[in-house]
């Protein structure tokens, strides 16, 4: 007879390949292992450890899905949905290090860069020497990029690029800028910026209540100087960051869900060993429905993160497939968190338990790459076939 399992009712371990279950467990040693010790600290003291990027450059988690050829680890898109679900079930901060560097400026690189490009750069942000960050969003120009406002005007032998991104993780430690910016025509271009250039600074943002244990700053471009050969050539448009984001944001689907299980486990422990009126609160039909609502909630997320993994691997994945992901696992993993740091009573409010730091984290993660609400408009969209966020 199948028995039920508590922590994995569809089986999900059964649906992986060999090689997806050692990645994951490789993952999973190391999180657990190096990047537990870490976090409550990392995350009270809002300090980032760089060294975090040599670690798991060391142990292929960055660029899992580049080509080997560039340092990449060469797997597909379910390995790496599967290393930041290890990775969040520590820290949204610590994924977001992590995916940052792997979709957000790796992807684009080897998507859209010259060969001198990739070899240039790959090779160095996968093994975690140099850092990278990703420049979208703008003070005044959030969830709709289109009309941002930095400039790339074209001089001899390269551009001059003037203007201010904000909220950009990674920003303040990165050796790498990818940035995005319109040329003379209006049109969006990628842009490959190195820490040191003439008129670049990134000055780390402070007072995060979320995101604590990694570093989030502005990029500030007062006419820098890149050359041409640091121009993705021919990406033109809107479609280059999403393409970027389409990458992320499955990443951010399977890891809020890491947290989501992270915070699940820990409230299950807690009601299990907790006495109260003379008996666990486990024993209670309310905290019951409760555990069994996360539990739900959390296995069909990974089932639909586990399709949509499988439909990007084919090469046919529709982007608006990635956006039910990105808004369901974040906004239910949000929901668990809360009920985790319910069913914990004061003990969930302190840094000890792990449960508030996912609450305040996921916040955040409910917040970036597409805001819960917008990616419900861009399925709105898809649905329709009205857009209700243009004019
Ligand atoms: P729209 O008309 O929809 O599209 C413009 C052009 O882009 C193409 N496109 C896509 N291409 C690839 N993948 C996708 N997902 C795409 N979505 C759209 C589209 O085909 C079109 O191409 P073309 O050739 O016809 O020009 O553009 P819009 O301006 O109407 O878009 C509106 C909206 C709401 C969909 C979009 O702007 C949006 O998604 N806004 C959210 C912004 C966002 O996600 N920002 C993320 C910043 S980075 C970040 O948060 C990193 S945090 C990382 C971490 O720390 O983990
Ligand atoms: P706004 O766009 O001003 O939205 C505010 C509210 O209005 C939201 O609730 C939104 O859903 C709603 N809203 C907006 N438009 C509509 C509409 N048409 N209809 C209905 N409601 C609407 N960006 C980067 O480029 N790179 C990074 O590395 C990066 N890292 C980040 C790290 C952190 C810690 C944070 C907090 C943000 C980061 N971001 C990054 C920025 C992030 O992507 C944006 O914050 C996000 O896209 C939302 O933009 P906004 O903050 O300007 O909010």
């Amino acid at each position: 007879n199948a028995r039920f399992s508590w922590s994995d009712p569809f089986q999900l371990e059964n649906q992986l390949s060999d090689d997806e279950r050692q990645v994951r467990d490789a993952a999973n040693a190391y999180c657990q292992e190096k990047l537990l010790p870490r976090v409550q600290l990392a995350f009270r003291n809002e300090s980032t450890d760089p060294a975090i990027f040599r670690e798991m450059g060391e142990l292929g988690l960055l660029g899992v899905t580049i080509p080997e050829q560039y340092g990449g680890s060469g797997l597909n898109y379910v390995s790496y949905g599967l290393v930041a679900r290890e990775v969040e079930r520590v820290d949204s901060g610590y994924r977001s290090m992590m995916s940052v560097q792997s979709s957000l400026v790796m992807v684009p690189i080897n998507e859209f860069g010259t060969e001198e490009q990739k070899q240039k750069y790959l090779p160095k942000l996968a093994r975690g020497e140099w850092i990278g960050c990703f420049g979208l969003t703008e003070p005044n120009h959030g969830s709709d990029p289109a009309s941002m406002i930095t400039r790339a005007r074209k001089v001899a032998g390269g551009y001059s690029i003037s203007g201010a991104k904000i909220w950009i993780t990674n920003s303040p430690i990165a050796d790498v800028f990818v940035v995005w910016a319109k040329d003379d025509e209006g049109a969006i271009r990628g842009f490959i910026l190195e820490k040191g250039w003439k008129g670049l600074s990134a000055p780390a943002i402070h007072g995060k209540v979320g995101l604590r244990a990694s570093i989030t700053g502005e990029i500030v471009m007062d006419e820098v100087f890149c050359p041409e050969e640091n121009a993705f050539p021919t990406i033109r448009g809107l479609k280059g960051p999403f393409t970027c984001l389409n990458s992320a944001r499955f990443g951010i689907a399977w890891g809020a869900l890491g947290a989501a299980e992270d915070c699940y486990t820990r409230a299950r422990q807690y009601v299990i060993d907790r006495q109260q009126f003379g008996r666990p609160l486990a024993a209670n039909q309310l905290i019951q429905k409760k555990l069994a609502d996360m539990l739900t909630e959390i296995s069909l997320g990974l089932q639909g993160c586990l399709a949509l993994g499988r439909m990007k691997d084919a090469g046919k994945a529709p982007v608006e497939v990635t956006s039910i992901l990105k808004r369901n696992s974040c906004g239910k993993a949000l929901d668990i968190a809360r009920m985790a740091r319910d069913m914990m009573g004061g003990n969930g409010i302190s840094d000890e338990y792990g449960v508030a730091r996912h609450l305040v984290n996921l916040e955040v993660v409910n917040t970036y790459e597409g805001t819960h609400d917008v990616h419900a408009l861009i399925l709105g969209r898809a649905i329709t076939g009205l857009a209700a966020f243009a004019n």
